[in-house]
């Protein structure tokens, strides 16, 4: 995709990871080789080019995150806060020739011919983008309105020649006729990876440096925005492993607001003695308060649900807040007083646009806070901990592994615990012995309809021992089913 300015292509360097600081500091997640290089090939501008500056590079915050100071511009926190995940691009000519010959951009890969090995067209190169296992290329059809998805190995692209404007595509049997319309979509991609390697020896590839820019406009991440006085406990966990990759990948957005940002007073005070005596400290309604309003919460008077309205404040005139925070996001506070936490709210939010999560700290917060933006508390569990970000942490895991695309086999989640009331049954695997016990009998059977009888069986038997709870719904429900 091209800047609107021009038609020249650009490669996207990185994205902004939030605010940092009170000084208008950003964190900016490193595409490049060398994270420190995603300051040194000039300005960068944002997807629509409506905004222009250049970085330096203050530290690394963590492995390919940077603190980057904004040059040419200013920013408050809040207007930095309000940009996280968009992407930021360089023009393509700014970026060294890949060194190798093998090597290419992805940005010059894009809008190729691809011509099968015969030279019969097959169609246009789309997109490029590494989704995890290795470099592929979306290909838009010919003589159709559908898009495959190719391997970028030696043996499905045996050859790219730059200067005449062609790939040659060896389609792996079945893909062409196979592929249904609109499900193998272009827009999947996100634009990962810069220079890629044409294989070799080897039949994957890596991608090596930078990002192009998208081939159509990704959908918008699910976000979750979280008011705490600890912003750097996030990502945290949720920056690894599957979470982690979900957010790399943009399939979820994070932004986090210092609630002190908002205090007033010299002293940054948050927190203030519980009227009418008593032990610990109370989160103070007007600094809560302010956080909430800087998101376009407005509360009711009465104390009714809270309304959702993007908030002017926070954005410029002829800015664009890329990730402005989803209209009709609930907005939990997180405490141990909370209605419990079920998997089918946990669903429910994975179906909506997002969460902000309200994290409470000291003994809680000041009720009006609650009653007038009409503020849902939840709770992980009968057990105290000393603060709500933990519990966010966990609310946030939850959702995330529910997210399209996050979880490899989607056929995963219909057998978990919970999912129809019941416990997960056990799980077995290689050795056959192990410690003088071995694998039930049953299991290596290979009789399938025994295998699930006996499955059924230990998900009652677990349940029954250990949640008489879920067992007496389970068993409800289960002669209702009858009785309809
Ligand atoms: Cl959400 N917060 C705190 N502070 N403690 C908890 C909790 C939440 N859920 C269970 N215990």
């Amino acid at each position: 995709m091209a800047s609107p300015a021009d038609d020249k292509p650009r490669i996207c360097v990185g994205v902004i990871a939030g605010a940092h600081g009170v000084h208008g500091e950003a964190r900016v997640r490193a595409f490049t080789d060398d994270p420190f290089d995603v300051a040194a090939y000039g300005e960068v501008e944002t997807e629509d080019g409506s905004l222009r500056f250049s970085m330096t590079v203050i530290r690394e915050a963590k492995p390919g995150v940077l603190v980057v100071a904004l040059e040419g511009i200013t920013l408050s926190r809040e207007q930095v806060q309000a940009m996280n995940g968009t992407q930021l691009y360089v023009s393509r000519d700014a970026l060294p020739a890949p060194e190798d010959e093998d090597e290419f951009y992805y940005a010059d890969l894009i809008g190729l011919a691809a011509s099968y090995p015969d030279g019969r067209p097959l169609g246009t190169v789309l997109a490029v983008a590494d989704y995890g296992a290795g470099d592929m290329v979306d290909i838009k059809l010919a003589h159709s309105s559908k898009t495959i998805v190719v391997p970028f190995t030696r043996e499905v692209v045996p050859s790219v020649d730059l200067k005449a404007g062609r790939i040659v595509v060896n389609p792996p049997g079945g893909l062409i006729d196979d592929a249904p319309e609109g499900e193998v979509d272009a827009s999947a991609a996100k634009g990962a990876g810069a220079v890629m390697t044409d294989p070799t020896d080897s039949t994957a590839q890596t991608a090596q440096t930078a990002q192009t820019a998208p081939a159509s406009d990704p959908p918008s991440p699910w976000q979750a925005t979280i008011l705490t006085l600890f912003p750097d406990m996030f990502p945290g966990p949720l920056g690894f492993s599957l979470a982690g990759r979900a957010l790399d990948q943009q399939i979820w957005a994070l932004n986090t607001l210092n609630i002190r940002d908002f205090a007033t007073d010299k002293h940054h005070s948050v927190d203030d003695t519980p009227a009418g005596g008593g032990a610990g400290m109370v989160m103070r309604a007007d600094v809560v308060g302010a956080a909430l309003e800087s998101l376009g919460y407005q509360g009711s008077a009465k104390g009714e649900t809270a309304e959702k309205a993007p908030n002017p404040a926070s954005i410029s005139a002829g800015e664009k807040a890329p990730n402005s925070l989803p209209l009709n996001a609930p907005l939990l506070y997180l405490s141990p007083r909370g209605k419990p936490l079920s998997q089918s709210r946990v669903k429910a939010l994975a179906t909506g646009p997002g969460v902000t999560v309200l994290c409470g700290r000291f003994e809680g917060l000041d009720e009006r806070v609650i009653t007038h933006f009409g503020i849902e508390e939840v709770s992980i569990g009968d057990y105290v901990l000393s603060g709500g970000e933990p519990a966010a942490l966990v609310l946030l895991d939850a959702v995330i592994r529910l997210l399209p695309g996050v979880l490899g086999a989607p056929e995963t989640l219909a057998e978990e615990s919970f999912e129809d009331g019941l416990l997960e049954y056990p799980h077995f695997t290689r050795p056959a012995q192990w410690q003088g016990k071995p694998i039930p009998d049953v299991l290596t059977s290979g009789h399938h309809g025994r295998i699930a009888e006996w499955r059924q069986a230990e998900r009652e038997r677990i349940t029954k021992e250990r949640r008489p709870d879920l067992w007496r719904r389970y068993m409800a429900e289960e002669q209702s089913g009858k009785d309809e």
